[in-house]
This record gives structure tokens, sequence and C-alpha cells, in this order.
């Protein structure tokens, strides 16, 4: 069996991790850059870091005793990809700078086209092309007019020197939060335009300590005492089982915890009001930060609530008529969360196409499987649980349950499988009709809804889809 992976990201990584342990030969992973990485080598902002705890942060199958802090920075967790890849021994089977453009299921087998011409045949094909890639510019008036550099947190130029440079930042998600505390606290001058206030869950990071280092490495049940802790296990159940319900206790118990810390961090009563929130807790992604809120209230840090009017060469003019003078624009505002495998072209059976498949919603049954298209699974794909999950965990079990389709095809010598029109639409109903009463559903806006305003994620608990992972039902597969 062949097996083209397309994206070498954490996804990307696992696959070729565990089909090359599975005994598998034939593997060829695309990857259209020219290092591994995903998220982790396309962000480079000042700040950032992963809000999961850095041991939940890592894959099963190979613990890290050297993360640093409790919460590791994005350096270092593309370091720790780079070492993972080097480790199992998958660098070989990487092609760097290959973009797949076109892949078309023909003769019972995917043939897969690169942008540099170069076609490729495989019986299987892993997506692993994940969520938050294609950065999304925001409409602006005048942005190409500005002086100074501007530039997405996605596309971050280290290059540029922020040296006493007077700095605007758009956007207000995990990524401006991220930025603003950092750069704020080492004392550049930050003009934050925020259009929505966020709710912000304090979540304090500290470095390990050499003993605590030596412990992970002597023992993994040390690396597990904090993978498992009892607090950040009842903090991931609490979030898992309240946005199932926008009503819940849970979500109330959320919304609390941030109001009490902004009432008891932000002094000044009129910034305090600029940062409350009107909508529920954990409606937009959930921001873990202890830091943010020291930042905003220094003083070279301005919080604009006036909006953005335009943008002009000297800075941008809020919504009030006051022009912010800047050197830097940082856009902090996200990605088009509804891209996945897309630009590529990919056409499956009878001539089923990703682009009318997905033309009212981008879904696949578990975040897996999608009907027509043989043996293409995507990892992290559409409608897999991406709240404030570790998104390796969601990966692996995913993995698991892609295992066991390879054992089939394998077992019974089948050309192809994927999931029934019927049990994909009973499925995709009883989704949609689960979301009227999440929390990403209960009234604010964020990159979790569709074009239609349903959010394009899991709407029952964890629990459920560990279950419902476990094992694939194979009288819901149609197996050619
Ligand atoms: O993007 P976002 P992000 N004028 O879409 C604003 C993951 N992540 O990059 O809320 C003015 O959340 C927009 O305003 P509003 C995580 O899953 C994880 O921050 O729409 N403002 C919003 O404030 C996260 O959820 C980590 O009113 C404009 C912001 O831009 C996801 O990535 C770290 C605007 C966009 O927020 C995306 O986060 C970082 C305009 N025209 C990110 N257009 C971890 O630690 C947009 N905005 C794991």
């Amino acid at each position: 069996m062949r097996f083209a992976i397309v994206g070498s990201g954490m996804s990307g990584i696992l696959a070729a991790i565990k089909l090359k342990e599975a005994g598998h030969t034939e593997i060829t992973v695309y990857e259209k850059a020219e290092r591994i990485g995903g998220t982790w080598r396309d962000n480079r902002y000042p700040g950032l870091a992963c809000d999961v705890p850095a041991h939940a942060y890592t894959y099963q199958f190979a613990p890290n005793p050297e993360w640093s802090a409790y919460l590791a920075d994005g350096a270092e967790i593309q370091a720790y990809f780079e070492k993972t890849v080097d480790d199992f021994g998958i660098r070989p089977l990487i092609r760097f700078n290959t973009e797949i453009v076109a892949m078309d299921w023909i003769d019972d087998r995917w043939r897969i086209e690169a942008a540099n011409g170069e076609v490729d045949h495989a019986n299987v094909a892993i997506i692993a092309t994940g969520v938050l890639h294609h950065p999304r510019m925001p409409d602006i008036p005048g942005l190409d007019s500005f002086a100074g550099v501007a530039m997405h947190t996605a596309r971050w130029d280290t290059d540029v020197d922020l040296a006493g440079k007077r700095i605007g930042v758009i956007g207000n998600g995990s990524t401006g939060v991220q930025l603003v505390a950092h750069l704020g606290l080492e004392g550049h001058r930050i003009v934050h335009f925020q259009r929505t206030p966020q709710w912000i869950m304090p979540f304090p990071n500290r470095a390990y300590t050499e003993e605590e280092k030596a412990a992970f490495r002597a023992s993994v049940a040390a690396i597990d005492a904090v993978r498992y802790a009892p607090e950040f296990l009842h903090n991931v159940d609490r979030f898992a089982n309240g946005i199932t319900d926008k009503d819940s206790p849970q979500i109330e118990e959320i919304e609390s915890l941030c109001r009490n810390y902004l009432e008891s961090t932000v002094s000044d009563l009129e910034l305090r009001e600029k940062l409350r929130p009107t909508y529920k807790a954990a409606c937009k992604r959930l921001i873990y930060s202890s830091t943010y809120y020291d930042a905003v209230q220094r003083p070279n840090v301005t919080t604009v609530v006036a909006g953005v009017e335009r943008i002009v060469p000297e800075g941008v003019i809020d919504g009030g008529g006051v022009l912010h003078e800047l050197d830097i624009l940082a856009l902090a505002t996200g990605f088009q969360a509804d891209r996945f495998v897309r630009p590529m072209s990919v056409k499956g059976l009878d001539g089923a196409d990703i682009e009318i498949a997905w033309a009212e919603r981008c879904a696949a049954y578990l975040g897996i499987t999608i009907p027509k298209f043989p043996n293409l699974f995507f990892l992290n794909g559409p409608t897999s649980p991406v709240g404030n999950f570790s998104l390796i965990d969601i990966a692996e079990r995913q993995w698991a349950y892609v295992e066991q389709l390879i054992a089939r095809l394998s077992a019974t010598n089948a050309k192809g499988l994927f999931i029934a029109e019927d049990a994909f639409a009973t499925h995709e109903k009883n989704r949609v009709e689960a979301h009227r009463n999440t929390i990403w559903a209960s009234g604010c806006t964020s990159w979790y809804l569709d074009k239609t305003g349903v959010p394009i994620t899991w709407p029952w608990t964890y629990d459920r889809f560990r279950q419902m992972t476990a094992k694939p039902d194979f009288a819901n597969f149609v197996v050619l």
C-alpha cells in the first residue's frame, strides 16, 4: 500500500511516524514549505506560546522531559517537532518545497499532482493540512497605503527591529492578546485596537527547575503527573462539559472566574469597562493569560475601542477620528478557518468535488472521512473538537481510528472505503441540531462559525468523541 501525507505539521508528522512504525515503507510526506512544523513554523510573533500545558501538548509516544516551562513558547515547540522528526527517522520521507495542487481518485487510487508538475499515485491519502493556516487580512480601507511595516502575525518578519517603534496591533484573539502582553511588558509603545472585548482566564506559567526536569527524565510517571494533574483535568472537563450547554453551571463558573480576575486585576474603572465582554464566556475561544491585564495597565499600552476607520500612511484613524501615528502595524486578525484542504482541488468517486461537497459547510465524519472520497483521511479535519483542547490528543485519537480503517483495507483487499452518505447525513443533522445549545452558538461572532452560523466543531462532550473514535462501525462505511 502506498501512502501520501499532505502537510508536515503536527498531524502529518504523527501519521508518518505511525505508518513507519507499522512497517509500511511506501510513504511520502508532501510539504509546500522548506521546513516542517505547520502552525509552529508559520507563527513567529513575539509572545507566541501554547496555552495547553507543554506536557499535555506532546505526542503520547514521545514525551519530552526537557520542556523548559509549564507552558512552552512557539520556538521550543517547533524544536520539539524537529527533534521528533529526526528521532523517529522520518525526515527522508518528506518532500519539501512541494505543494500539492490537485488530487483525483482515478482507477482505485489517488493521483496526486504537485505545483511543480510532479505526479504521484497513492492508495491512501492523509490530509494533514491544519485548521488555521491561511491568514485572514482585514478589509480596512487604506491598508495598502501604510508607510510603515504592516504584517499579519502569521507572517511575522523577525528581522524587523521593534526597538523604539510605535506599534499598532489590530485584533485581540489569542494571538493579539499574546502579542500585546509580551510587547507591552517589554516596554514597547503599543496601541491595541480592540473591536470586541475578550474573556480572559488567568493561567500562570512558570519555568521548570533543573530538579523537576531531572525527575521528568528519570520517570515518565513524573511527566504523567503533570499531564494528568487533577487540577488541569478539572479545567479540561469543566470546559469540555460546559461547552455543550450554554447555560451550564460550568460556563457560569468559567465566566465568574474570568469576571473576578478582571475586577480584581484591572483597577482603572474606565479601562475595566473597556475590557468587559457582553457575551457569554467561552463563546469565542477562551483566552488564557496571566500577563495581558498587567500589560494593558502599563502607561506604554493604550487600548482603543473606538474602532478602526481607515489606515493612512502615518498610522490608523480610529472610529472617533483620532490619528494614531505608528511605525509598525501588526494584523492579529485571524485565519480563514473554513479552508482546510483548499485551495487544493480534490475530486473523488463519480465526479465528487470537495468544493461542491463543502459548498454549504465543510464537515467530515468525526473530522476524518467524507462520502465518496475513498481512502482520504483527515487529521484535525472539519468538525473535529477544536475548543481549547490539545489538538495533538485529537489527532492521536483520529489516527488510532484511521489505523483501523487501513487495517480493514489490508485485511479485505478492498480498494477503498469511506463513510456512507446516509450515515454521514444523519451524523451531520444531529451535529447541527446539537450545536443550537452550545456555547459557541450563544450569540457572538468567532472563527468557529460557518457562513450559516453553525460552529464547525464538535458539539458534544469530549468523552463522546473518545468513544466514537475508539472503533469504526464498518456498517456505516462503503467499501469498494
Ligand atoms: O484569531 P481570532 P487569532 N477590524 O480569529 C479582530 C489559535 N491560537 O489569531 O472579535 C478590527 O481569534 C477580531 O475582532 P472580533 C486559537 O484557537 C492558539 O487571535 O471579530 N478587528 C479578533 O479580535 C485561536 O482562537 C494559541 O470583533 C478585526 C481578531 O481580529 C485561533 O488560533 C495562540 C478585524 C481575530 O481573532 C485564532 O486566534 C494563538 C477588523 N477588520 C492562537 N478583523 C494557543 O496558545 C478581525 N479583527 C494554543
